[in-house]
């Protein structure tokens, strides 16, 4: 808009008529001529108002400056090209850079991630292995001894202070802590069971009713895998000692006590029932072992092991879900716990399950 003022002045001026000038505008508009003085030398000779369209002609010496300027600035813009060029190039080479390290990070990666799977692997067959041996631990205090009978119990028992407590030795199994009841009706006895004060959840799944768990000297379960073995013979005898909640003691004995193997799902083998405990609550199972996630008892409605299904929680050889559970919840009060059908006993406040070799 300035230059256009500055032409009309330049024409009122009397340099070029307005006609001209209209021209000269489309000409620089067309063909960029730089008009700005009005120069008559820029247009053609042949101007005039009445003719369209005209045409602008440059002088020679305009044209060497403009082509001198247009080389410069293709020169410029050859060298910015170039430099564009390049650039995209070193990027297009950083690209490059980047994508093969992504990958080689990728396949580290992914390695990694194998690594980790593989040790967590190895962490879970470790903790397993831990696992085991603590379930087959060996009492570092106490004596090892073939079984809990014969002299060289006796020995044993005349060089160590352990309270019953033995590392003995159990076929497939090896050495394994074990309470050893020595005084009670001659001895010789392997407790297997024992409920005394509720310290120990029995409320357990079936490894570890398999592999044993609780305090040799208080509560715990020995194992079904160690029974299986102690008892396969089938010349073992069953004690069980009871106390009711109101004080009564009570005594349950069977003359052959057998487990069967895991593959049978240490079924229960017990006959020749005695004792005061006035009922048999036991022997007539003859059921496979079952726990809350590994239901084998004689209900298909329930698992009488679970508490989540009206059971009576804790492993037991369960036909239907009553006669006896000697490992469900341990409570002083109330209308449950550990129980055995009897006259005049059930919920009992201690339970004692041992064997031995028949006389
Ligand atoms: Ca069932």
């Amino acid at each position: 808009m300035r230059i256009t003022n500055v032409i009309i002045a330049s024409c009122i001026l009397g340099m070029i008529s307005a006609a001209d000038q209209h021209e000269e505008m489309r000409c620089k508009a067309r063909l960029g001529c730089h008009l700005a003085k009005c120069d008559p030398g820029l247009l053609s000779p042949s101007l005039n108002a009445n003719e369209y369209p005209v045409t602008c002609v440059r002088t020679s010496a305009q044209d060497g400056g403009e082509y001198k300027e247009l080389k410069s600035e293709m020169r410029s813009m050859r060298t910015d090209f170039t430099s564009y060029a390049s650039r995209i190039s070193t990027l297009e080479n950083e690209n490059r850079k980047t994508t093969a390290e992504m990958e080689t990070l990728k396949t580290k990666l992914a390695k990694s991630e194998q690594s980790i799977e593989a040790l967590l692997k190895e962490l879970n067959a470790l903790r397993i292995k831990t696992n085991d041996l603590e379930s087959h631990r060996v009492e570092p205090n106490a004596a090892l001894v073939r079984s809990c009978d014969g002299a060289q119990l006796e020995s044993a028992l005349a060089r160590n202070d352990s309270g019953g407590v033995f590392n003995s030795y159990i076929p497939t199994i090896g050495f394994k802590g074990v309470f050893c009841d020595v005084t009670d009706d001659g001895g010789n006895w392997t407790v297997f069971q024992r409920r005394m004060n509720g310290a120990v959840d029995f409320y357990r799944g079936w490894d570890d009713y398999v592999k044993g768990f609780g305090d040799l000297q208080g509560d715990h379960w020995l194992g079904l895998a160690a029974l299986h073995q102690l008892t396969k013979a089938g010349d073992m005898e069953l004690k069980i000692k009871m106390i009711s909640r109101k004080g009564i003691y009570s005594v349950a004995r069977y003359s052959i006590f057998r487990i069967g193997p895991g593959s049978d799902n240490y079924r229960l083998h017990a006959s020749g029932f005695s004792g005061n405990a006035t009922f048999d609550a036991l022997s007539f199972n003859n059921q496979q072992f079952s726990t809350k996630d590994a239901d084998h008892d004689g209900r298909s409605s329930v698992n009488c092991a679970s508490n989540n299904e009206g059971g009576l929680n804790g492993g037991w050889w369960y036909i239907g879900c009553g006669s006896s559970n000697l490992n469900g919840d341990f409570h002083k009060t109330g209308t449950k716990g550990i129980w055995w059908r009897s006259w005049w006993i059930s919920l009992l406040r201690f339970s004692e399950m041992k064997v031995r070799r028949r006389p």
